[in-house]
């Protein structure tokens, strides 16, 4: 079944939204939706909000976020009406809210899974650069305009794109202008997957409800242990591994995992 954009059955997250996000719970996945497409889903300061209250507030039973964007686009970045008048210090404080909320994206308990359309532009690609899996749909595109814009990246992109695509594309992406294609898009590491347009729901959901069934612990080790031990130097890093390793296999739900397989009650890797 393919799933449309609108139609899901709805279960209201436990905190109050802005009207520009829409979240609902889907036994184990929250799904949120950036739903401000007469704005081309544009974020400002009340969405940053929403977004950081959204992930603060998600139950103890969600297991998975999916996050994708209302329209014809996923993001069309910063809302670029919200900051004509700032100064730089309110510059540097609009910045570091961003940073909060989508810290609660990168390093909170559960995976989160994009689905990409469209403009993922500027802030757009910062929010969708800190969650876990990126999954593109063809009509995809990336630009990170704020160059041309006499802007910089606010929103963690300095830190975060330089991470999938490397620093010379990012580089070259704010000095020219450059954009990616959803195709050349996944060669450069924006996103994991490149899937059939309209199939992003579809696929995001299947692979949340599978992520939602692993256990906590190798989940906790993957989104917290992993992109520290991969920054880490190598000794620290080979140290961490092992510590994050025995504490992971010596969890009751990696035991009985094994067990399963063990007694051939589990499924065997399928290429
Ligand atoms: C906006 C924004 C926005 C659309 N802020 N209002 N981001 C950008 O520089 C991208 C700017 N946007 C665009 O280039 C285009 O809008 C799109 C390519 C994304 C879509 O084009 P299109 O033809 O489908 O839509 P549109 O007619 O341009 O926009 C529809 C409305 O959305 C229009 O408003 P309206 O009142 O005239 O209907 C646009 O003004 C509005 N809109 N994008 C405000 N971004 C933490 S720092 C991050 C720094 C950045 O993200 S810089 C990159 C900003």
């Amino acid at each position: 079944m393919v799933f449309q954009r609108e139609t899901c059955p709805v279960t209201p997250l436990p905190v109050a939204l802005p009207s520009s996000l829409h979240c609902r719970i889907d036994d184990a996945v929250a799904v949120l939706r950036l739903a401000r497409p007469q704005k081309r889903n544009a974020i400002d300061d009340e969405m940053v909000a929403g977004i950081g209250a959204c992930f603060a507030a998600l139950p103890a039973d969600v297991r998975a976020v999916v996050l994708h964007g209302e329209g014809e686009h996923f993001c069309a970045g910063l809302d670029l009406s919200s900051v004509t008048e700032n100064d730089a210090t309110a510059g540097v404080f609009h910045s570091r809210a961003w940073h909060r909320a989508f810290d609660l994206i990168e390093n909170g308990s559960v995976p989160v899974i994009a689905v990409l359309h469209g403009a993922v532009i500027g802030g757009g690609l910062e929010l969708a650069a800190a969650c876990h899996i990126r999954i593109a749909e063809p009509t995809t595109y990336y630009a990170l305009p704020e160059g041309q814009r006499g802007l910089f990246v606010g929103g963690g992109g300095s830190v975060r794109v330089p991470r999938l695509i490397g620093t010379a594309r990012m580089l070259d992406m704010m000095l020219t202008g450059r954009t990616y294609g959803a195709q050349e898009g996944v060669a450069a590491g924006f996103s994991q997957y490149l899937v059939d347009a309209g199939t992003g729901l579809h696929r995001a959901m299947a692979m949340a409800r599978h992520v939602a069934t692993l256990a906590p612990l190798s989940v906790f080790g993957v989104l917290h242990a992993l992109p520290r031990i991969a920054e880490a130097d190598p000794r620290t890093g080979l140290l961490m591994e092992s510590l994050m390793a025995a504490i992971a296999a010596g969890d009751r739900e990696a035991k009985e995992r094994l067990r399963a397989f063990l007694e051939k009650r589990a499924g065997k890797v399928v290429r």
